[in-house]
């Protein structure tokens, strides 16, 4: 196994597992590389990356597993390793592991790495835990709700990672092409979005995301190197931005009613 910092050269196709802490990335890189990448939490660890590959339909896929974070706002080392990875890597696929037992406090990032790239598919991980708590999780409705691939799996026994590697296989050879549903923000903060994307696509011509570069400005994220340049612009659009991570929020909770179903009523 490989350990390194998120720059340089990785082989292609790459894939990266991305998802909040726990929810099983690296039980899922295990299975899918044959590793046996220790899967312990604890606190203070350096922020490394594992890097392993599988084969399907003979390609050889590069597989990272991503520091586990619950936004790409890079409120810390983790969330910025991960954020940079994926704006500066562009992986050919990026799976979203999610824990079915709190699915709603995992969409968070599901949105956000949504509105970097199309090349998404959500995993929804831990059913059997799920299922002894009595939440069933609809795939197909989640899947549309949200315009991406969802696979259900249960890591620890290997269920759906056949699908996942499948599913895999298929973004990246185009033959399912997700189309991510975008939050619209309201009048006022797509006005500035539509504003500040021309001064980000001459700044950075094509290297990263105009539209998530716009949102991180105007949500008061100046991270990104020589955004301050641009924070100027959006000095008038703070007040739309706390507006628009609201709206976040809520669409999160909008598309947890539709396809999460406990038999138990509990709150999930
Ligand atoms: N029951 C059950 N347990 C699982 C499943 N997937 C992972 N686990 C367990 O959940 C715990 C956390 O799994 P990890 O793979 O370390 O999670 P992670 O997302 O890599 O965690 P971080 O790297 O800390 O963010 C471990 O004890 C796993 O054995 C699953 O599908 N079902
Ligand atoms: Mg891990």
């Amino acid at each position: 196994m490989d350990f390194f910092i998120p720059y340089g050269n990785f082989p292609r196709p790459l894939v990266a597992l991305a998802g909040n802490p726990n929810t099983g990335k690296s039980t899922i890189f295990n299975a899918l590389t044959g590793l046996k990448q220790h899967t312990g939490n604890w606190t203070g660890k350096t922020v490394t990356l594992a890097q392993g590959s599988f084969f399907y339909n003979n390609i050889k896929f590069c597989i990272v597993d991503l520091p586990g974070t619950y936004s790409l706002l890079a409120n810390s080392p983790e969330e910025e390793v991960a954020r940079n990875f994926i704006l500066l890597q562009k992986p050919d696929v990026i799976v979203v592991i999610t824990d079915a037992t709190c699915l709603e406090r995992n969409l968070n990032l599901v949105l956000q790495v949504m509105e970097i790239t199309d090349r998404i598919i959500v995993c929804v991980n831990l059913i059997d835990e799920a299922k002894k708590k009595g939440i069933f999780v609809d795939e197909s409705i989640l899947s549309k709700e949200l315009g991406v691939p969802v696979i259900l799996t249960a890591a620890r026994t290997g269920l759906g990672l056949q699908e996942l590697k499948e599913m895999i296989f298929k973004v990246y050879s185009g033959k399912i092409k997700p189309s991510p549903q975008r939050i619209n923000y309201g009048k006022e903060v797509e006005k500035a979005i539509a504003e500040l994307i021309p001064f980000i696509e001459n700044k950075f011509s094509g290297t990263i995301n105009p539209r998530w570069a716009a949102l991180s400005i105007i949500s008061g994220d100046y991270s990104i190197k020589d955004l301050e340049e641009l924070v100027k612009k959006s000095e008038n659009n703070r007040e739309e931005s706390t507006h628009g991570l609201f709206k976040r929020y809520n669409c999160g909770e909008n598309i947890r009613k539709s396809p999460v179903h406990s038999t138990k009523g509990s709150k999930i």
